[in-house]
């Protein structure tokens, strides 16, 4: 088929602003590729495809990001700058829908979904985030009872968040495995991983490790400023070592030194990328009992998991996961979320997107 994949109107691709749907769209553009579809992905100016996406055709676009929703209030309305990227990504897509088969969203944003019954072609949604705000839980409610076969998630978890008419399509994530080296041999590091903001609950992770007397080691975008400067002054000096946000050739090599990754999500977790991401270089997993992360980690196979916001059950859960096989935590990545796995899904999706046979006509005009 020929896709159009649109890209995340918070800041380019390959700068680390767009999280994980950075390595969602990066694993399944390769993945359809391979499959034999030609893609079109529709970017921020800057964006850069890694090579293994490079016969993807990247159609660039100029303008103002997209506020992030998770930053915002859940009463906040929908809200699109002047010149805004969004606004901009929609008017090329529609522009040129008669091109594809089916056009891909990965863009958590309102208008996208809020188009869907009123375009030709068909748009399908990768939600990439659980509930954040009443304006996305509406527009996601609605369009789903119209056309359910157009919604996909990530995990159980996250589509429990939304309201919708059937059990939903859940494609997990996809991962270059290539790119993750297993590690067999750690330093005694804990680390963590993730954009450094409050609903990632660092904070919880740096009081662990400062209790059980061990450095841990920060990867991440630092979003939030003043968050970081609270965490640093809520342990020890030295108790943290800031590495900052590095590419994932870097990131792998750096994480798989440690011998357990910490996972604190404050929030409901879509998946937790970092978690395989971990996992691909043989690093066990502690991590809360919520969201994505919860049906990720398998106790005693892969890591360990502890009741969420109890620090004592996650310093439990770090000594726990210290003793787990590293061999079998990359045995079960390679099983479950391979680029190749998660691409397969996604064709299957849009393929029956594409054909139209499982979504009810939409009403006349009212
Ligand atoms: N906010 N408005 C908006 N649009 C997005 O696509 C978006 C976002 N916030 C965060 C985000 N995407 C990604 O970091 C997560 O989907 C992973």
């Amino acid at each position: 088929m020929r896709i159009l994949v649109v890209s995340t109107p918070v800041g380019s691709l390959g700068s680390g602003q767009g999280g994980g749907v950075e390595l969602t769209a990066f694993a399944l553009v390769a993945g359809l590729l391979q499959r034999g579809h030609q893609l079109s992905v529709l970017a921020a100016e800057g964006s850069v495809l890694p090579p293994r996406c490079r016969q993807a055709e990247l159609w660039l676009e100029a303008g103002v990001d997209q506020p992030s929703w998770q930053h915002r209030s859940r009463c906040s309305a929908v809200e699109i700058p002047a010149s805004g990227l969004l606004p901009r990504f929609w008017r090329r897509a529609l522009h040129r829908q008669a091109d594809f088969a089916v056009i891909l969203n990965l863009a958590y944003d309102w208008l996208p979904i809020w188009l869907t019954p009123h375009v030709a072609t068909p748009i399908a949604h990768l939600i990439s985030m659980g509930s954040v705000g009443e304006a996305m839980d509406g527009v996601i409610a609605e369009v789903a009872a119209l056309h359910p076969d157009r919604f996909a998630f990530h995990t159980a978890a996250q589509a429990a968040d939304f309201q919708l008419p059937g059990p939903p399509r859940l494609v997990g994530n996809g991962f270059d495995l290539g790119t993750y080296r297993f590690e067999p041999q750690p330093e005694p590091l804990l680390g963590w991983a993730g954009r450094i903001a409050p609903e990632k609950g660092l904070e919880d992770a740096a009081a662990v490790a400062a209790g059980l007397g061990l450095p841990l080691a920060v990867w991440g975008v630092r979003q939030d400023e003043a968050y970081a400067e609270r965490v640093e002054a809520s342990v020890p000096a030295g108790t943290l070592q800031w590495r900052g946000f590095l590419p994932t050739e870097r990131l792998q090599a750096e994480l798989g030194r440690c011998a357990v990754l910490l996972n604190t999500p404050k929030w409901n977790e879509a998946f937790g990328n970092v978690v395989v991401e971990a996992m691909a270089c043989g690093v066990p997993v502690a991590a809360y009992a919520r969201g994505g992360p919860a049906e990720l980690v398998q106790p005693g196979v892969n890591g360990a998991l502890a009741r969420p916001d109890d620090l004592e059950a996650l310093a439990e859960a770090v000594r726990v996961a210290l003793g787990v096989d590293r061999a079998a935590c990359r045995r079960w990545v390679e099983r479950h979320w391979s680029q190749e796995a998660f691409a397969e899904r996604i064709e299957v999706w849009l393929e029956a997107v594409a054909s139209g046979i499982t979504s009810p006509q939409p009403p006349g005009p009212a």
